[in-house]
C-alpha cells in the first residue's frame, strides 16, 4: 500500500458527462493502485447547470460543485484543471487556466480548429516556463498492449517501418434514426468521425512509430445528412431551428479515410467511421517493418500480435502476446497475469503519468504541442477532401 504523500494536487474538472465519468474514476482510482508522488484531491466539478453539477459531485466523488468555470479556474486552491467538455470550449478554458498558473489536462482533440490549437500550444509554452504542464487525453496510448508495442518498435523488433494500417471503427449512428447530438454539430465538435476517433489513431500511429505524418490525401463523407432532434431536446440547444420530432442537419463527417506518408517514407492507410455496422470500438493498428509486424485490436485489448521475420519459416507466425505480465507497461500495479485490463484503465494510467511528470518537473506526453500537430493532420485531411489534393503537414 502506498504511503500518503505530503503534497496535494487539487483538481477541478470541467464537464461531467461520459469523459467526466472516465476521468473521475481515474482520479479516484490512481492513488489506490499506484504510488503517486502527489496526492490528487478531487476538489470541484463544474457543469453549466448547478443542480446537475451538484448531483455529479455526489455521484462521482468530488468535494464541491460549481456552475462557473471562470470562478473555479481563478481560485488559489486549485492546482490542475481537467477539461472534459465538447471541443468548442477547450481553448477558452485551457488558456484561462494556464494563465492562472494551473496545469491542464484536456480531452481530445485538443481544439476545433488549428488556430485555437495554436493559441493553446502558445499559452502552454508560456506557462511551461513557470512550471505549468499540459497533457492531451489520447488515452489509448496507455493500454498496456499499445505501450508494449511502442517499446518493441523502440527496441528495433520490427526494424524499419514500411506500412502503417490504422482503423477506428464504430457504428453508433449507422441507424439513420439515431438522433442528433453535439458530436454531430460542427460548431461544437469541430468535425465528426475524423476528429472524434480519427484523432486517436493519428496520435497512436505517430506514438507507435515515433514518426510524424508528413502528408495526406483524404476523403470525408456524410452518409445521413439530416437526423431527428433528440426527444426532450429543443432544436435550439443543438444549434438548429426546429422542434422535437423534426429533422435537423448533420454538419460533420460520418466517415473519413486517408492515405498518409510518414516523414520516414512509411506509407499509412487510415479509416475512421461511425458506420462500420457491428464494430463498436474497434481500433485496429498494424505496423509492418523490415524485421517484423505488430497488430492490435482494441476489441481484444489485452492482446498484442507480433510476427518476427527472423524466425525459421517452418515455425514462423504471428504470436499472440497476452499483455498482462507484471513486466508489461502499467500491469504490475493491477491483477495477476491473465486477469486483464479494460477501457477505464487507460484513464487511470493517464492520471499516473501526468502526476508523475508534474512532480518530477518533466514533460508529460502528449503535450499541447503534440495535440496541435494532430490538429494539423486533421485539418489537412479536411482540406484534402475539399480540394481533392494531397496536403503537406508542416513540421513543428
Ligand atoms: C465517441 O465516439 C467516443 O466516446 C470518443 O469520443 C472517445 O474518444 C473514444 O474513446 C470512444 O468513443
Amino acid at each position: 500500500m502506498s504511503q500518503t504523500p505530503a503534497r496535494p494536487l487539487r483538481v477541478a474538472m470541467v464537464g461531467h458527462a461520459f469523459m467526466g465519468n472516465t476521468h473521475s474514476q481515474a482520479w479516484r482510482t490512481a492513488p489506490h493502485f499506484f504510488d503517486l508522488p502527489l496526492r490528487p484531491e478531487m476538489a470541484v466539478v463544474v457543469g453549466h447547470d448547478a443542480d446537475r453539477a451538484a448531483a455529479a459531485a455526489t455521484r462521482l466523488g468530488w468535494a464541491e460543485s460549481s456552475a462557473d468555470w471562470r470562478e473555479v479556474v481563478a481560485r488559489d486552491d486549485i492546482d490542475l484543471v481537467d477539461i472534459c467538455t465538447p471541443g468548442d470550449t477547450h481553448a477558452e478554458i485551457a488558456i484561462a487556466a494556464l494563465r492562472a498558473g494551473k496545469h491542464v489536462l484536456c480531452e481530445k482533440p485538443l481544439a476545433n480548429t488549428v488556430a485555437e490549437a495554436e493559441q493553446m500550444a502558445a499559452a502552454a509554452e508560456e506557462a511551461h516556463a513557470h512550471g505549468v504542464r499540459t497533457m492531451v487525453g489520447f488515452t489509448y496510448r496507455r493500454a498496456p498492449a499499445i505501450a508494449l508495442a511502442r517499446r518493441m518498435v523502440e527496441e528495433g523488433r520490427v526494424g524499419q517501418v514500411r506500412h502503417v494500417r490504422a482503423q477506428y471503427l464504430q457504428d453508433w449512428i449507422a441507424d439513420p434514426d439515431a438522433p442528433l447530438s453535439w458530436r454531430l454539430d460542427k460548431s461544437r465538435a469541430g468535425s465528426g468521425a475524423l476528429g472524434d476517433i480519427g484523432a486517436h489513431v493519428i496520435d497512436l500511429t505517430q506514438y507507435l512509430t515515433g514518426d510524424r505524418i508528413a502528408e495526406v490525401s483524404g476523403r470525408l463523407e456524410t452518409f445521413v445528412k439530416e437526423r431527428p432532434y433528440p426527444a426532450g431536446e429543443t432544436a435550439g440547444s443543438l444549434g438548429g431551428g426546429g422542434s422535437t420530432g423534426e429533422l435537423g442537419p448533420v454538419t460533420v463527417d460520418d466517415a473519413a479515410s486517408f492515405l498518409a506518408t510518414f516523414s520516414s517514407g512509411a506509407m499509412g492507410v487510415f479509416e475512421a467511421t461511425r458506420f462500420a455496422t457491428g464494430r463498436k470500438n474497434a481500433i485496429r493498428i498494424e505496423v509492418n517493418g523490415s524485421l517484423g509486424s505488430l497488430a492490435f485490436d482494441f476489441e481484444d485489448m489485452n492482446v498484442l500480435e507480433y510476427f518476427d521475420a527472423r524466425d525459421d519459416a517452418e515455425v514462423a507466425g504471428f504470436r499472440r502476446i497476452l499483455a498482462t505480465e507484471p513486466g508489461h507497461p502499467y500491469v504490475a500495479a493491477w491483477w495477476p497475469p491473465g486477469h486483464g485490463l479494460g477501457y477505464e484503465h487507460g484513464f487511470t494510467h493517464q492520471v499516473v503519468d501526468l502526476v508523475e511528470a508534474i512532480a518530477a518537473g518533466g514533460d508529460p506526453a502528449p503535450s499541447f504541442a503534440d495535440g496541435l500537430q494532430v490538429q494539423r493532420v486533421l485539418a489537412a485531411v479536411e482540406t484534402s477532401s475539399d480540394t481533392r489534393t494531397w496536403q503537406e503537414i508542416p513540421p513543428r
